[in-house]
């Protein structure tokens, strides 16, 4: 072949990732669904220049609000209701009705059901109790005692018990099948709905079983591994894109700390980390949006090295404490730097309603609120994307 078609060859194949071409990302799951893994290159895709803005239980309850028809904090803001939906299965392995924050199952259904058919986006988490400790679970819902002995955030040491061979193996391989089986009636005209999937997250936090003070990084990956082969090769669901989220950059000794722990290329599509405290200065960082900036960055790049697609798992600042917080703090950081802002999409913590949960435990303003018109108007910034402004993310691009 001449030299200078290997050349045009070449150019070719480098550009295929670069906005306005088909990204050849693909899931780590061979046989996902078409659904799927239009799902991903769109994210790969989009996040060139936009990033889909997400909230946690949105359709369930508001701060002033609770089970309303087509209500969401953000839709009474902007008049959309979020790009993406995030979602916790916590207590579908015990067979509750109620997840964790006492939410219907069968409504979280209908909601992520409704919300595909409109174009949005779903991402689960799953704040699974302690196999070991699960039989102490307080039976009546206190929301003040989320922590409570027999959850997530009992941390007995148990994977060495869960994984093959293990005392527990036989009751996490049945929370996996009541996992499955929830996912399994996520359908819509009779094709599942694509999920993106962020178990085991802030692994190298303190406060979860799984979590670094009480796991090692081989029993943590080992533990992904074996769940993703659960899930994928034998109770066959291929809807599911893996998202890996530790806890903030910001608070390992070394970044490297991210890597530690990660599950590996084959078993992760979707890469980024939950902070909720960076951009206020909350770790005393001389220049914290900077810093943001700068974690941002290294996680793009790790993830352009992978063919992984970068994502903020969580963040938000608490009652939106600090009135510009999403435009002068979050946007900034986001947009202070090409490398930093090339993100698919960002997911803010939930709005706890202020009656019959936690008070003051929400991220995004409610109207009336003071930080209302700087939310506005961080939604209006064209590279934020909601519901409405969403490209059908289900067909190949
Ligand atoms: C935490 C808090 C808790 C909640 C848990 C799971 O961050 O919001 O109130 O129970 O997440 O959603």
């Amino acid at each position: 072949m001449p030299i200078f078609l290997i050349v045009i060859f070449m150019i070719t194949i480098s550009c295929v990732n670069e906005e306005g071409k088909v990204p050849s990302i693909t899931p780590v799951d061979p046989d996902a669904t078409t659904e799927t893994r239009a799902l991903l290159k769109n994210l790969e895709k989009i996040r060139h220049d936009h990033i889909l803005f997400g909230h946690q239980d949105a359709m369930a309850y508001g701060v002033t609000w609770r089970d309303e028809e087509n209500r969401s904090d953000v839709k009474d803001i902007t008049g959309s209701h979020p790009a993406l939906y995030g979602w916790d299965l916590g207590h579908i392995e015990i067979e509750a009705e109620k997840n964790l924050d006492e939410v219907l199952f069968q409504d979280i259904r209908n909601w992520i059901i409704e919300a595909y058919e409109r174009g949005g986006v779903i991402t689960l988490s799953w704040h699974l109790n302690n196999p070991a400790t699960v039989d102490e679970l307080p039976e009546e819902h206190d929301p003040d005692e989320w922590e409570a002995t027999g959850s997530s955030w009992d941390t007995t040491p148990v994977i060495e018990e869960i994984l093959p061979g293990g005392e527990y193996e036989e009751v996490y391989n049945d929370w996996l099948d009541k996992l499955a089986a929830f996912i399994n009636t996520l359908t819509s005209e009779g094709a599942s709905i694509p999920i993106i999937f962020r178990p085991f997250h802030e692994v190298t936090g303190h406060w979860f079983w799984w979590s670094a003070q009480v796991a090692t990084p081989e029993e943590y990956i080992a533990l992904w591994q074996y769940t993703v082969e659960a899930l994928r090769d034998e109770r066959g669901l291929h809807n599911l894109l893996y998202a890996y989220t530790p806890n903030t950059l910001n608070e390992m000794d070394s970044w490297d700390e991210f890597l530690k722990w990660y599950p590996g290329d084959d078993y992760v599509d979707i890469i980024g980390f939950d902070d909720y405290y960076t951009l206020q200065g909350g770790y005393g960082d001389d220049q914290p949006v900077e810093k943001f900036s700068e974690m941002l960055s290294w996680l793009v790049n790790e993830a352009e090295k992978r063919d992984k697609v970068p994502v903020i798992g969580e963040t938000g600042l608490e009652a939106v404490a600090i009135d510009d917080w999403y435009t002068n703090l979050l946007l900034e950081a986001i947009k202070s730097n090409p490398e930093a802002g090339r993100l698919a999409y960002v997911l803010a913590w939930r709005n706890a309603n202020e009656e019959t949960d936690r008070k003051d435990h929400f991220y995004v303003p409610y109207p009336g609120h003071p930080a209302e018109s700087d939310f506005l108007k961080f939604t209006e910034d064209p590279m934020i994307l909601l519901e409405n402004d969403l490209p059908d993310m289900y067909t190949s691009p």
